[in-house]
């Protein structure tokens, strides 16, 4: 095991902690040479009720594979949805996504928790091999939803090393407000809101999560911190 290193600020220190990581930011670093089409970090935020609507097309899958209807997928029901969903994963594969995406590591998979792995397995699915399958996991509209959080990302990741830093996000935050005051402050707020582990850097699965609850999705047990 490797020690912690905290010596480095710079963002590039930052190394992937698995294989899962490192191949998300793989295919994240090859999809942003294709560039953005979003604008700016308004346009992003007024796509949230589409964002949502999408999300919320995941809650039918969700309970389809919920298979005990216990509100959460538990490895096992994980690997009978890919498999009925067709996406080519590998057992250790689907295994390394199930551990990235249980933030609490209690071994379930919330609602939440389950829109980041799949918007992570359609990014994952971008590579080369998947390019005939023109709908990559036969679900056309939660696509594009996730097609939209690709794109958005790709947008703040300005030097394209596929982290977020600070200094992305409050450039992006600029860039629409043009100097307001108060808009450094909403930058530093968003931006910590997305940096989960605190280590000044957003990847693309953090980038995921925050964005479940801008949108509003709940889990069913956390009705907590509202305001
Ligand atoms: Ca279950
Ligand atoms: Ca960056
Ligand atoms: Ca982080």
């Amino acid at each position: 095991m490797g020690s912690a290193v905290t010596k480095e600020e710079s963002p590039k220190a930052s190394v992937p902690e698995t294989k899962l990581e490192a191949k998300i930011l793989e295919v994240m670093r090859r999809r942003e040479v294709e560039g953005s089409s979003t604008k700016s970090f308004n346009s992003i935020i007024l796509k949230f009720p589409k964002i949502d609507e999408g999300f919320k097309k995941c809650r039918a899958t969700f309970e389809e594979f919920d298979e005990d209807k216990n509100g959460a997928i538990d490895p096992q029901e994980l690997k009978h949805c890919f498999r009925k969903m067709e996406i080519d994963f590998s057992d250790e594969e689907i295994n390394d996504l199930f551990e990235a995406c249980d933030i609490n590591e209690h071994m379930a998979i919330k609602f939440s928790e389950f829109i980041v792995l799949l918007c992570l397995v359609y990014l994952l699915k971008e590579g080369p091999t998947a390019q005939h399958t023109k709908s990559r996991m036969g679900m056309p509209n939660l696509e594009a939803t996730f097609e939209t959080l690709v794109d958005a990302f790709v947008f703040l990741d300005k030097n394209k090393d596929g982290y977020v830093s600070k200094n992305e996000m409050v450039d992006a935050i600029n860039e629409t407000t043009s100097g307001e005051r108060s808009s450094g402050r909403i930058a530093m707020k968003r931006f910590e809101e997305m940096d989960w582990d605190k280590n000044g850097m957003v990847n693309f699965k953090e980038f995921l999560f925050a964005f479940t609850h801008w949108v509003g999705i709940e889990d069913i047990d956390d009705e907590e911190d509202t305001a």
